[in-house]
């Protein structure tokens, strides 16, 4: 079993975890009404919940906050991160927000000029989606098919099906489509990367008619990590080489930098040079989030930011964390566990469908797959299908998700390999009992982002 390279720092500061009883796990399930967003965290063992804003900040980063220049306006901190997307992005502007959906609430209601305007992306995700839709806007998903057949090796899942993508602009005009945002890399189907080539071709598309093309940024240097890895010609070139030809072809960005950033909280908006975007994002920004040179953050998590931007494009860092999320994988393969292949940048991703394939989607099954994990092993992972999917607002059906996945989401710099074989001998384990498992129903159904605060109940 490839372990992945060795973890490239050492460790200064530790946080004492605890697994709590069998029983009490079933206490605290039936607590939170078989929903794991309402366990309370010290009921988790091993958090596999979420990448964003739970990596762990290094020595260089705390130091960092004790330089926090707490100015109103106009901080060295503020001046500090411009300087570092400048230098990375090769953007002229850059924003700060408190998160993503920050970035995202202040610059998409720019962009849709239309109510009904489309906004395409390879896969919105879930608050990018509801932002376009609060601005009027309405999603439209054009991901290659390939990121739908799990077993299939491809090694960029997350590219645009360009065909796709130039006959749903024809079909509706370039005046229907408010803009198109490349989610890199693309969470939704499993944290897979787009190419070069393709973000390329996107970008030529946009001007071929007239559209505006952007980038959501989350998990940028993973997606660089593996164009560097994966594609022709870029084995040579450095992570921030590969993240400048990138940021490239679009003419901005949003980005949660509480992931490839690795602060706990943090966003950011990115301007390539059109000057009157900038000024109508700036007038935006004040009443939303903050004064255009803090953006809803303090000083010093300006500076941890600024400084987790380079960190995060470490080639040495970042071979070891996809090489951790690369481990857990190939013990779930070797184990027999399905999972979305080959792995993404933050996290593994499991088939649940294949492995309950007698659970129908309206009854969740990845949801039951991670109610039985945290049952048997204290670990916390996310259901990414159905549930989260929820029902069509005209007609009130559940809809059906391409996928029922259960994501297992890695945490950077916080957990050795050694937890990854707890969850993976938990998974495999369960994968013998599978046709035990129950689908789920609800209790109580919220109409707007049911998947946080439902309550469910095993079926029969
Ligand atoms: C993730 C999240 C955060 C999350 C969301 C819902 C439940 C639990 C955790 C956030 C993203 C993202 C992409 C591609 C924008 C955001 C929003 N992801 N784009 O995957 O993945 O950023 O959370 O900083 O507002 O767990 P924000």
């Amino acid at each position: 079993m490839a372990k992945g390279k060795p973890e490239p720092f050492r460790i200064k500061m530790v946080e004492p975890i605890r697994l709590i009883s069998r029983e009490e796990r079933q206490a605290a399930l039936e607590r939170a009404g078989y929903n794991l967003f309402a366990l309370k965290a010290e009921e988790v063992y091993i958090d596999l919940l979420t990448d964003s804003g739970t990596g762990a900040m290094s020595d260089n980063q705390w130091a960092g906050l004790m330089l926090g220049d707490e100015s109103y306006s106009g901080s060295k901190n503020y001046y500090n991160l411009l300087a570092a997307g400048q230098d990375i992005f090769g953007y002229q502007y850059i924003i700060p927000t408190h998160q993503g959906r920050g970035a995202e609430q202040v610059l998409f209601p720019i962009l849709i000029k239309q109510p009904g305007q489309y906004v395409i992306s390879n896969m919105h995700f879930d608050t990018t989606k509801a932002h376009v839709e609060l601005a009027g806007g309405r999603a439209i998903n054009l991901v290659c098919q390939e990121a739908f057949d799990t077993e299939k090796y491809h090694p960029f899942k997350g590219n645009f099906d360009l065909e796709a993508t130039e006959a749903f602009i024809k079909e509706h005009g370039p005046d229907k489509i408010a803009f198109i945002i490349m989610t890199i890399t693309c969470n939704s189907v499993g944290g897979q990367p787009v190419s070069m080539a393709n973000m390329k071709a996107v970008s030529e598309l946009g001007k071929k008619y007239g559209i505006r093309v952007f980038i959501d940024g989350a998990r940028f240097a993973e997606n660089a990590y593996f164009i560097k890895m994966r594609e022709e010609g870029y084995r040579d070139k450095s992570i921030k080489e590969i993240v400048r030809e990138m940021f490239s072809y679009a003419e901005g960005c949003t980005m949660s930098c509480k992931k490839d950033a690795i602060v706990n909280i943090g966003g950011l908006i990115g301007i390539k040079n059109d000057d009157e975007l900038y000024n109508q994002a700036r007038s935006r920004l004040v009443p939303l989030e903050g004064f255009v040179t803090y953006g809803g953050l303090a000083g010093r998590d300006m500076e941890a930011l600024a400084r987790g931007l380079y960190e995060g494009m470490d080639f040495a860092y970042l071979e070891y964390r996809i090489g951790q999320v690369e481990y857990l994988g190939e013990r779930l393969r070797e184990g027999g566990v399905p999972i979305q292949y080959p792995v993404g940048g933050h996290a593994v991703f499991v088939d649940a469908a294949k492995m309950l394939p007698h659970i129908p989607y309206y009854q969740f099954p990845a949801q039951s797959l991670a109610n039985e994990l945290y049952l048997d092993t204290g670990v916390r992972s996310v259901e990414i299908g159905s549930f989260l999917l929820g029902r069509d607002p005209d007609t009130g059906e559940q809809l059906k998700s391409p996928l029922e996945l259960l994501r297992l989401t890695i945490p950077r710099r916080v957990y050795t390999n050694n937890h990854m074989d707890v969850v993976a001998d938990g998974l495999i384990a369960i994968k013998d009992k599978a046709h035990t498992l129950k689908g789920l129903e609800f209790t109580y159904e919220p109409q707007i982002l049911r998947h946080f605060t439902a309550r469910l109940r095993p079926v029969g």
